[in-house]
């Protein structure tokens, strides 16, 4: 049984398309730098809001039926968002997904029957898996919704409430195990602070990290080799969270050891509600050797939360995927934590969603490929930085120098000349020549 009987598979029809129904960039077996674009974007469906959300916000319900034919809350709903989402990944050529515990199931009030659930409807995924190419790319424990962990769960007050939060990982990660995926998320939606008032910022950040150390120890247990990853995020639900940004979210693996199990998850929306560019909070990641995965969306500025739009922004996309070439990659993927807007409610929609989202990455990297071909922004930099390529330079470097040597040094000198145009808008036209031409 089909749900989406009106939409067929999505072909690439190349730039020139006007059929809404057709990718215009997105050419999955088009090499880029050696690589076919489906590899260089392993693309992933998020369960939550492509199958769970149905545009409810803080003032009206639902506008989408996301029923699938069947009563949400039950096993049967479960299983429909099972066979809706594989049959719409197929007709989209996406090849991952990414979900919460409980997304894939209702919670029960006894968290014995929650298991249970969950191992019956991953059989079931497990069973429609086979015979395609589609696998997780990553799970994680939802750990902000149930009251009980208002308070935080790896951060809570509770020790009982902490239990819980293990348990639920412990679970998650079973099932991302069974499925095969490629990682396991951190995402700390309450695990933060309204008020010192109330607040014992030290004690919760040590539960956190051996929350993370006891999941690591489990998950290799287990024989999940993948990587564990923290996804940053500054504030909303709580006012400050503890997973600040990319640096912070570092500096807490470095100090609690968990750096070398632990890569970073980077969110675009989470990296400009925290002040930054996307491509700042990937460069941090990249430059300490963290840039993990994606999650590819993006924000408004003229509001100012988590509006989690589909990427259609190929300025920012460009700049993502360079920053993803010049690492090498991913091990993980681009996983598109977007939602429709509350008004675009039908089944079609959720498809141009996810064609705009496609399509959007895969001119970034066309583009971002061409800027490297191009070459002049790496030359660039290369030159802004020559005058280090002396012997004093190299001191420093290597760190053989002291400051009353440098300092004898200017002395010497007694002036020092300008250091050279930074050229930004220079470097920006060539960038518009490239996107543009
Ligand atoms: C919320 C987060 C969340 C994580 C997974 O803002 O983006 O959806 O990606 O828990
Ligand atoms: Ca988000
Ligand atoms: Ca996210």
């Amino acid at each position: 049984m089909t749900v989406f009987k009106e939409i067929g598979t999505i072909p690439y029809e190349g730039p020139e398309s006007k059929n809404p129904l057709a990718f215009r960039y997105y050419d999955a077996d088009r090499v880029i730098l050696g690589k076919k674009m489906s590899e260089h974007l392993p693309f992933a469906m998020a369960w939550w809001h492509n199958l769970g959300a149905a545009g409810t916000d803080m003032f009206g319900r639902d506008t989408a039926d996301k029923s699938f034919g069947s009563v949400p809350g039950t096993m049967e709903h479960a299983r429909a968002k099972v066979d809706a989402g594989f049959e719409f990944m197929q007709k989209l050529g996406i090849r991952y997904f990414c979900f919460h515990d409980v997304d894939l199931v209702p919670e029960a009030d006894d968290i014995k029957e929650t298991n249970r659930r969950l191992d019956e409807i991953s059989d079931y995924i497990l069973e429609k898996m086979q015979g395609t190419d589609i696998k997780c790319l990553w799970g994680t424990a939802n750990m902000f919704s149930n009251p009980r962990f208002m308070n935080g769960a790896g951060s809570t007050n509770s020790v009982d409430v902490y239990a819980f939060a293990a348990a639920q990982i412990k679970k998650a990660l079973d099932i991302t195990v069974k499925l095969g995926g490629r990682g396991y998320v951190f995402w700390g939606g309450r695990e933060g602070y309204e008020t010192l008032l109330n607040t014992d910022v030290k004690f919760e950040i040590e539960n956190i990290a051996n929350l993370m150390h006891m999941a690591v120890d489990y998950g290799r247990s287990i024989g999940f080799a993948g990587d564990f990853y923290i996804e940053p995020k500054p504030k909303e639900p709580m006012k400050h969270q503890y997973d600040f940004d990319a640096a912070t979210a570092i500096g807490f693996l470095r100090q609690y050891g968990l750096d070398k199990d632990f890569k970073l998850n980077i969110e675009a929306n989470h990296a400009t509600l925290a002040g930054h560019t996307f491509q700042h909070d990937l460069r941090i990641s990249a430059i300490n050797g963290m840039l993990g995965s994606i999650d590819a969306n993006q924000g408004d500025t003229l509001l100012g939360w988590d509006t989690d739009e589909f990427p259609f922004d190929v300025y920012e996309a460009t700049k993502c995927m360079y920053e993803v070439l010049k690492n090498g990659g991913l091990t993980g993927g681009f996983n598109f934590d977007s939602k429709t807007r509350r008004p675009s409610y039908t089944a079609e929609d959720m498809f141009y969603a996810y064609i705009l989202g496609m399509d959007t990455f895969a001119l970034g990297l066309i583009k971002a490929a061409e800027l490297i071909e191009d070459g002049r922004i790496d030359q660039f930099i290369e030159q802004k930085y020559a005058s280090w390529n002396n012997d004093l330079g190299r001191k420093i470097r290597n760190h053989e120098t002291t400051l009353e040597e440098l300092s004898a040094y200017a002395e010497k000198l007694g002036n020092a000349e300008l250091p050279g145009s930074g050229r930004q808008e220079y470097l920006e036209s060539v960038f518009n020549s490239i996107l543009f031409r």
